[in-house]
């Protein structure tokens, strides 16, 4: 065993110093995938996620409960929609390939989801798995294999929650599972399907939870642990085993704070941060309006377009932030057109302009009234301007408050765009070269733009 292999131990104050790795801090922007027996369905009314189906139509009289009544009728439950979990359209090579034409840099790939139905080889939870079910397949296995031979570049992490909802040994930890518990339910423990493949378990947190997770970091070499909604955990256990064990294979990881202890990183949901934090963060949200899992009732115009998905992005990283952004592709494994067309919009923005995405840094100065139209971004040999919207008349304004923009006149510019990508705008001594190549902006002596 050498040294590394030891040096993380399960206790919080050493497990605290862990810092998200330079790789992620970098990469900036990923994609979150939402995929499994929720995308059957695919429903949700506005405003709630789609991924809660399973949660909502337990709840008399709510919208999924009468969704699901006229659609499915009675004798339908949740647990049919797994045989619907086809994958047949599946192809893991074109997700990957759109993941990079995105221009993002890592993805997190939803395992297993409040529903308790995982995506990978879980041994201690047979019964409740693509592995074990129809159609026998380990998603996972095939999306990372394919990951690491075709996009070696792209980091590869993994979501897992912690709670399963339908699972009596977690409800034994004093947590709702359903709304109104397991009576409220047509799986009653009594019954012992759908509970025949956890005759080993007694214990929901070290018989399941850390075996499972143990195996996504050793088995499946997550680089970013998402997990989902804290709550009971083996935490320490976990990452102690899971940052000695990339240490020892000579790579990074990271863990997300819904691990319920040791965070690397925050995860405001839906939301962003005003201001600068010191602290990493990642937002995450869908394309989709309010959900992460595929929703066929959201029109495709509502989805958030290339503008939108720039902004927010340029938005977040000017203030330290990540992004991680969210597809719900659809039962049989399609990304629906709108979201690829949308996505690949965003992507050849970045292809001209990611080096201000990019291993770029906060602009240090107290700058924080960030809610105007330009974000500044940092590298040690460039500072961008982003404009979030083309000025009118050929001249941009910035207004940075009290900060002094480290900008001179004789600074070199280089104004990124679709149709004069990477032209070097030397400043107002070369008039007849700017005119040349037909950019109106430029430096003037005053050092405005
Ligand atoms: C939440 C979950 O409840 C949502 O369904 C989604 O997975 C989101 C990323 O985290 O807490």
């Amino acid at each position: 065993i050498s040294p590394l292999r030891e040096h993380w131990i399960p206790n919080a104050n050493v497990l605290a110093t862990h810092e998200t790795p330079a790789w992620w801090n970098k990469a900036k922007y990923g994609i979150f995938i939402h995929w499994g027996p929720y995308s059957v369905p695919g429903w949700g009314p506005p405003g709630v996620y789609a991924e809660w189906y399973d949660w909502h139509m337990h709840i008399e009289d709510s919208l999924f409960w009468k969704y699901h009544l006229d659609t499915y009728g009675p004798d339908v439950v949740y647990d049919d929609f797994i045989q619907g979990f086809t994958a047949s359209a599946w192809d893991p090579s074109a997700w990957l390939d759109l993941i990079d034409k995105a221009g993002a840099k890592y993805f997190v790939f939803v395992t297993k989801h409040h529903d308790g139905y995982s995506l990978f080889d879980t041994k201690e939870t047979t019964h409740r798995g693509s592995v074990y079910l129809p159609p026998y397949r380990d998603f996972l296995r095939e999306f990372m294999e394919a990951a690491k031979a075709e996009k070696p570049h792209i980091h590869r992490g993994t979501y897992y929650s912690l709670p399963e909802w339908y699972n009596p040994y977690y409800a034994k930890y004093g947590f709702d599972i359903w709304p109104g518990g397991l009576a409220n339910h047509p799986y009653k423990p009594s019954e012992v399907e759908p509970y025949t493949g956890m005759l080993n378990i007694t214990d929901y947190l070290d018989d399941l939870l850390l075996p499972h997770m143990l195996s996504l970091a050793v088995d499946y070499g997550t680089e970013i642990m998402w997990c989902d909604i804290g709550g009971p955990h083996r935490t320490p256990e976990f990452a102690a085993e899971y940052y000695n064990n990339a240490m020892a294979q000579g790579y990074q990881v990271v863990m997300n704070d819904r691990c319920g202890d040791v965070p690397d990183f925050d995860t405001p949901e839906y939301a962003k941060y005003g201001t600068i934090q010191t602290r990493r963060w990642e937002t995450s949200e869908g394309m989709d309006p309010y959900s992460y899992g595929y929703n066929s009732a959201t029109p495709a115009s509502a989805y958030k377009n290339g503008t939108a998905i720039i902004q927010n992005l340029v938005d977040i990283v000017s203030k330290n932030g990540n992004y991680l952004l969210d597809i719900g592709p659809t039962a049989e494994g399609e990304i629906v057109a709108p979201m690829v067309e949308n996505l690949l919009d965003a992507g050849r923005w970045l292809g001209y302009a990611g080096q201000c995405v990019y291993e770029t840094d906060y602009w240090y100065q107290n700058f924080q009234d960030i809610s105007g139209s330009v974000r500044f971004l940092t590298t040690p040999r460039t500072f961008c301007i982003v404009a979030f919207e083309k000025p009118t008349d050929g001249k941009l304004v910035v207004d940075a408050g009290d900060a002094v923009l480290p900008l001179q006149p004789g600074d070199t510019i280089r104004l990124l765009g679709p149709n004069n990508p990477g032209v070097l705008v030397s400043n107002s001594a070369d008039a007849a070269w700017q005119e040349e190549h037909s950019l109106d902006w430029k430096l003037d002596d005053n050092g405005v733009l």
